[in-house]
């Protein structure tokens, strides 16, 4: 014989050896785990027994786990693999292996035996493969609508921040004029209620009786140490102003801390001024018989300066500017705290309602928002929920489906509600509506804002073929 008959005959004697060690039911990556051992025994794959070898696909199942039954229905939990050549490949449960039924999944026949099914392996592959490209041509379509929303709906959100930057500085702002304008009503109230004490500018005076005089000696022994607390805390305070403002970074636009500076420059003459005051200012000597008593009456009466009106009512202008800008900060934190999904897709959606006619009832519903039943025997309008939550399950998964609440209530019954269930599509519309329990509802729904990438499509198209439980019917 010659050397190179010799090797082809050698490898055939191999290649035919390989294809005879073929365990059925068992995937091509998977073989390596179903050989015997020197003694021909097996260890089932969940370790728990080992068996003789011959029991593998003996049709009785020996392991908890079926793992020695892949090729016959013996074992009720393993899977079949079928090769499905032309096509993709695919795991069914094996209880379904020889049942006589040709399996959908195994185009190939090799669920039954030799002769029993045909191999549809071709036609399923051209059909699969048309269904694919017409999925595949969705998803891109879909993503691209959806990846300008996320794109709208991220330059709509930073727009929201921008705003409730500007709203928090103004609202700084308004805060220190604020507080100077109640300083300026205060001190004016103060002046005009001093000048309108008896007009030579005399208290007046009466006799007091001692237990009068006891009790008011120790009020203002209690306020003059009042008084030396708060100028302590205030120098307190002011030298903190006064460090901030020599350390602060003044290359940073932080507009909290330009307008505590601005605010400390102008307190600080005023506050001088007071301190001056403050100082020389004598404690009167208390005199124990005589009790200070205030106008009253002539005080009450005197009419309020044009000053310390115009200045209440800038304060007043202010405060309602502060309300405003407030509001404003809440609205736009509650939009900003709001879910739009993974990459806020559902944004650019929001509010935007769909109709469905069904012949007996109009349903509508607005993303995020309301749902309806209009019927068509009567006109009348029925609510069905208002937008709640993300229902779809964990993770990105969760906004596959929309839940809408508490909508009127049924006779004798729930109050109505609404489970939208999404799929990828190029347009967003309802495409059919069930009542599978009494009122409650569910839109069977598309939208791009469910559609993958194209790239992760195609990683989803690999797992779905990675193992036992899936099959090719999932694109
Ligand atoms: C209306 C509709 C129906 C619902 C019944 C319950 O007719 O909202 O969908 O089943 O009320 O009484």
């Amino acid at each position: 014989m010659q050397i190179s008959s010799w090797l082809t005959f050698s490898c055939l004697l191999v290649a035919s050896h390989l294809v005879e060690a073929r365990v059925r039911g068992v995937a091509p990556e998977k073989q390596h785990l179903y050989k015997p051992n020197s003694q021909q025994q097996w260890q089932c794959l969940d370790g728990s027994r080992t068996i003789d070898w011959a029991g593998v696909n003996d049709d009785y199942c020996d392991c908890p786990d079926g793992s020695d039954e892949p090729g016959t229905s013996a074992c009720g939990n393993s899977y079949f693999y079928c090769e499905n050549k032309g096509h993709l490949p695919a795991y069914i449960k094996s209880w379904s292996v020889n049942d006589g039924v040709c399996d959908e999944a195994c185009c190939d026949g090799s669920d039954e035996a030799s002769g029993v099914c045909a191999n549809r392996c071709k036609a399923q592959a051209a059909v699969y493969a048309k269904e694919l490209k017409e999925k595949q041509r969705l998803v891109s379509e879909g993503y691209a609508i959806k990846s300008t929303w996320i794109k709208e709906a991220n330059a709509k959100i930073e727009q929201w921040q921008l705003e409730k930057t500007k709203y928090e500085d103004e609202l700084i702002l308004k805060r220190a004029e604020l507080e100077r304008f109640e300083r300026e009503v205060s001190l004016l109230e103060q002046e005009e209620k001093g000048a309108s004490t008896s007009p030579s500018g005399e208290r007046r005076v009466k006799k007091a009786s001692s237990k009068g005089s006891a009790a008011q000696r120790e009020h203002i022994e209690k306020l003059q140490q009042d008084v030396q607390q708060l100028r302590e805390q205030v120098n307190r305070l002011v030298s903190i102003l006064h460090d901030l403002k020599l350390n602060h970074n003044h290359n940073f636009h932080d507009m909290a801390v330009k307008a505590a500076i601005a605010g400390y420059d102008e307190f600080l003459p005023e506050y001088d001024e007071l301190e001056e005051q403050l100082d020389q200012e004598d404690v009167p000597e208390f005199e124990e018989e005589e009790e200070v008593v205030e106008e009253e009456d002539d005080a009450a009466q005197a009419p309020e300066s044009e000053a310390l009106q115009k200045a209440r009512e800038q304060r007043d202008v202010v405060q309602g500017a502060i309300r405003d800008l407030d509001s404003k900060v809440n609205d736009v934190n509650s939009k900003l705290t709001t879910d739009y999904g993974t990459d806020n897709e559902w944004l650019s959606l929001k509010d935007t309602c769909v109709e469905k006619d069904d012949g007996e009832y109009v349903y509508s519903l607005c993303i995020l928002g309301r749902a309806n039943q209009r019927s068509h025997k009567d006109n009348s309008n029925v609510h069905l929920g208002n937008f709640e939550g993300f229902v779809g399950g964990d993770g990105a998964d969760a906004y596959l489906a929309h839940a809408h609440t508490h909508g009127a209530r049924c006779w004798n019954g729930p109050e109505r509600s609404v489970k939208a269930v999404f799929e990828c599509g190029s347009t967003t519309e309802i495409l059919d509506v069930m009542e599978p329990e009494k009122c409650e509802y569910r839109f069977r729904m598309r939208s791009p804002a469910v559609c993958p990438s194209p790239e992760s499509l195609a990683q989803q198209h690999k797992q779905a073929h990675a193992g036992p439980g899936h099959t090719h019917e999932e694109l």
